[in-house]
């Protein structure tokens, strides 16, 4: 009998999760925890397993697009795989899109929605884009307050019936403004019959959506993303028949496969405006920043799969004599990537935690203004930390790791996507310090860091606490430094913003460990905080420093 290798293993990835099941239980309220586990667990069962076994079997099958029927009609088809239509059901029912809007958990109710998205997210083949999408297109319609469009759309963006549920897209990319989205060139026009948009839009994510809210400049205005306008449009008429929208192909990309991405053509589509003529940019950053939580949660939800992944199959191989788990590299490898993504996910529910508190109306001035520069932030670095995670799980695995049939080069492909769309790890960046130029900004996150690093008591974390602590002090001595200097701190902005991000990772991480070990919950989670700081070195990006000092010292 020839040597047949043991393949890895899910599971419920819900009860063989501990750390996300312990961050729940210091975040949520004991009642809320216990009214939501039941269904926790029941979606870690079909993520670790019937919808795990569809994903490998369906690795082939990718969505189609048809254009034309036999008789010559514009019919535009997409046919989404059996998976995508599976989990447009299982979306729907357990509200990943509704049970944020709902609120039935008050200010907890994004951290119950966000827990239902981490487990189902990387089951799904990345279905979370057009729920990402909608939830984002619900937040803007009520938040724009403009109730005609709110009342049409938003309970069927989050209803729980499958047969009612819809879906929206988020038309911004165009062959000129990718990230510069000011570079706009759809044109709106004013009709008898209303507005009517004509331009091309080159990426379009899950064109099988029933809306999208997109940008066009109204005719007459000047350049700028100013003078765009945000318009909300219906891909059908009341009849069924498509709405001035028509599909040119769907896009070849590196990853995220399933999603049937397409580019477009405008040409007297019917739209109506959102919030006027103007501003179109900043109306719809309550899309972006919904979407770049999102992006965060499937960051941290694709980190934890590769690494459970890794971590099974490493008791299943063997090689030197031994289990790779039982190799102390090996295991000293895993517990570097178990780390990270441990980082991670506390980073990403600090996030649902603030946005849920703002959304149920209790947030303070001071957690809105975190919220803000934490958004980009938490996207940037969490998108990072998901590609190199992806990489290393894989090369846990060897050869097999690269072999297309195991079902794991999918992890990185899709990964690649995260810290491109919603905003570049530069763009971000950028954003981190435009939001941070707000006033009470950098006070309210140094009192955010001073605050979770307070929480820090057992001395056996002080040494990672500390480094953690140094590392944000520096990135505030460098933003203080830079202000009078617009090149060097645009220069600056991408290792401002991972060195920020990393060490408030490793900060909230030394806090959860040190909440385990005060409740006497045992020490897994402070081996993992001081792994995190190895992981990081002193976690000052080097070149930040070198900048810092130059700046301090006043040099050019
Ligand atoms: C699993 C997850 C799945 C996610 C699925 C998504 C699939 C979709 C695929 C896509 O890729 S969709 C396209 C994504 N594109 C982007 O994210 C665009 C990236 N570029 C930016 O974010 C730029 O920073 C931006 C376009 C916003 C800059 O444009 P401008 O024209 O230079 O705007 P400006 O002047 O900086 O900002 C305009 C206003 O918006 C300002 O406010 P005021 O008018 O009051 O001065 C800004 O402060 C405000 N603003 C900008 N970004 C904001 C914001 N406000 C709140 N939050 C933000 N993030």
């Amino acid at each position: 009998m020839p040597f047949i290798q043991d393949p890895p293993r899910l599971g419920n990835t819900y009860d063989r999760d501990p750390f996300f099941r312990e961050v729940l239980g210091r975040l949520l309220p004991p009642p809320v925890l216990a009214e939501i586990e039941p269904e926790l667990r029941h979606l870690g069962d079909l993520a670790g397993g019937r919808l795990h076994e569809m994903q490998l079997a369906e690795r082939l099958v990718e969505p189609t697009l048809t254009q034309w029927d036999a008789w010559g009609n514009r019919v535009d088809h997409i046919e989404l795989t059996p998976l995508w239509k599976e989990a447009a059901g299982l979306a729907a029912r357990h509200g990943l899109v509704a049970s944020a809007y709902e609120r039935k958990h008050a200010e907890w109710s994004r951290a119950h929605q966000l827990a239902l998205v981490y487990l189902l997210e990387p089951s799904i083949d990345v279905y979370s884009c057009p729920l990402a999408m909608t939830d984002g297109a619900a937040r803007t319609l009520i938040d724009l307050g403009n109730a005609a469009l709110a009342d049409r759309a938003v309970p069927r963006l989050t209803s729980r019936d499958p047969e009612r549920a819809w879906t929206s897209g988020q038309w911004m990319t165009e062959q000129a403004g990718g990230s510069d989205v000011a570079l706009t060139e759809t044109v709106a026009r004013r009709t008898p019959e209303g507005w009517r948009l004509d331009g091309v839009k080159w990426f379009t994510s899950a064109t099988t959506a029933q809306m999208a809210l997109t940008l066009a400049r109204p005719e007459g205005n000047g350049p700028g993303g100013r003078n765009l306008a945000l318009f909300y449009l219906e891909l059908k008429d009341e009849d069924g028949r498509p709405n001035g929208v028509a599909l040119h192909r769907l896009k070849d990309k590196l990853g995220t496969r399933k999603v049937p991405t397409a580019e477009l053509t405008l040409a007297g589509a019917l739209a109506t405006p959102v919030a006027g003529l103007t501003d179109g940019v900043r109306n719809i950053t309550p899309l972006l920043n919904v979407t770049r939580l999102w992006n965060t949660i499937a960051a941290v939800a694709g980190m934890r799969r590769a690494v459970m992944l890794a971590k099974d199959y490493a008791h299943r191989r063997v090689a030197f004599g031994a289990p790779l788990s039982e190799k102390a590299l090996h295991a000293d490898t895993l517990a570097g990537l178990e780390a990270e993504a441990e980082g991670a996910l506390l980073f990403a529910f600090r996030l649902a935690e603030l946005t849920g508190r703002r959304e149920a109306g209790v947030a303070s001035q001071e957690e809105v203004r975190l919220l803000r520069v934490l958004t980009p932030l938490a996207k940037l670095t969490t998108g990072k930390q998901a590609v190199a995670i992806a990489s290393e799980a894989l090369e846990a695995f060897g050869g097999a790791g690269y072999v297309e049939d195991t079902g794991l080069p999918r992890l990185l492909r899709d990964a690649q996507v995260l810290p491109i769309w919603e905003g570049t790890t530069n763009v971000l960046s950028l954003d981190a310090l435009r939001a941070l130029a707000a006033p009470g900004t950098v006070e309210a996150l140094s009192a955010e860091a001073e605050r979770v690093l307070a929480s820090v008591r057992d001395p056996s974390l002080k040494p990672a606490a500390e480094a953690a602590g140094r590392a944000l002090e520096h990135a505030r001595a460098w933003l203080a430094a830079a202000k009078d200097r617009p090149e060097e701190r645009e220069a600056g902005a991408r290792r401002f913003a991972m060195t920020l991000g990393r060490s408030l990772e490793l900060a909230l991480l030394c806090a959860h460990a040190d909440s385990c070990l005060a409740s006497g919950r045992g020490g897994r989670a402070a081996a993992a905080a001081r792994r995190l700081w190895r992981n990081g070195v002193d976690l000052v990006d080097e070149a930040l420093e070198r900048d810092d000092s130059r700046l301090l010292a006043g040099e050019g």
